[in-house]
């Protein structure tokens, strides 16, 4: 038994319905979505870096270079899009989170990590969050680096969240003891995020 036409859809492409959350429907293709323009780097990414801060040990500045040579993996993840669109398996290459966070020493009192993109963009979970399997900083999508649109160079992918948690773009993560709404929760977005949940809005 299907719960909509949309799991029906699920089905008939092949997937297992529960694997789509409430009030999602499956798109093949990756659709393009944000706030404001694709930043623009040199072709070297020279003057490029990513700084994790906050409540650390050993704060972190990595050019792109040193990123790129960093230990990566992949991780097969589905997408779901609060303006209801999913995207199932995803092939995501990256550096995981959990190494650069064993790097850094959070400290006892990292309760929330906010993710600083370029132009400002900001995104908060609970630091917990990021440390969640397939937790990834990622540079690669379907076995090709990302498109400018998608990110490039260096995306946050968080699992098991709506994909405005994920931000393109990624320049920073800082590390708090308190939580601070990011660009999209400051538009009335849910906190949370969860996609199982159905937690778009916030009110
Ligand atoms: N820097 C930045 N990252 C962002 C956004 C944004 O506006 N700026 N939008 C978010 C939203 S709402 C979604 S759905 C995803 C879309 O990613 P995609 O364009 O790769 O599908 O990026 C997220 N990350
Ligand atoms: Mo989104």
């Amino acid at each position: 038994m299907f719960r909509n036409k949309a799991e029906r859809k699920v089905q008939d492409a092949g997937y297992d319905p529960a694997r789509l959350p409430p009030g999602q429907y499956l798109t093949e293709k990756w659709p393009v979505l944000h706030a404001g323009d694709v930043p623009s780097y040199p072709s070297d990414l020279a003057g490029w870096d990513f700084r994790v801060y906050g409540e650390v040990d050993e704060p972190l500045t990595l050019t792109w270079d040193e990123l790129d040579g960093l230990p990566k993996e992949t991780v097969t993840q589905d997408i779901h899009c609060v303006t209801r669109w999913s995207r199932f398996d995803a092939e995501l290459t990256g550096v995981p989170w959990s190494a650069i966070r064993e790097r850094v020493r959070q400290g006892p009192s990292a309760h929330y990590a906010i993710a600083h993109a370029e132009a400002g963009y900001t995104a908060n979970v609970p630091a917990s969050f990021l440390d969640a399997e397939g937790a990834l900083l990622v540079t690669h999508a379907d076995g090709e680096p990302l498109t400018p649109e998608h990110g490039w160079p260096l995306r946050l992918v968080v699992p098991g969240k709506y994909f405005w948690k994920s931000a393109k773009w990624l320049r920073a993560i800082e590390l708090r003891a308190t939580d601070a709404p990011g660009f999209w929760e400051r538009y009335g977005y849910h906190n949370d995020a969860d996609p199982w949940k159905e937690q778009r809005y916030a009110f």
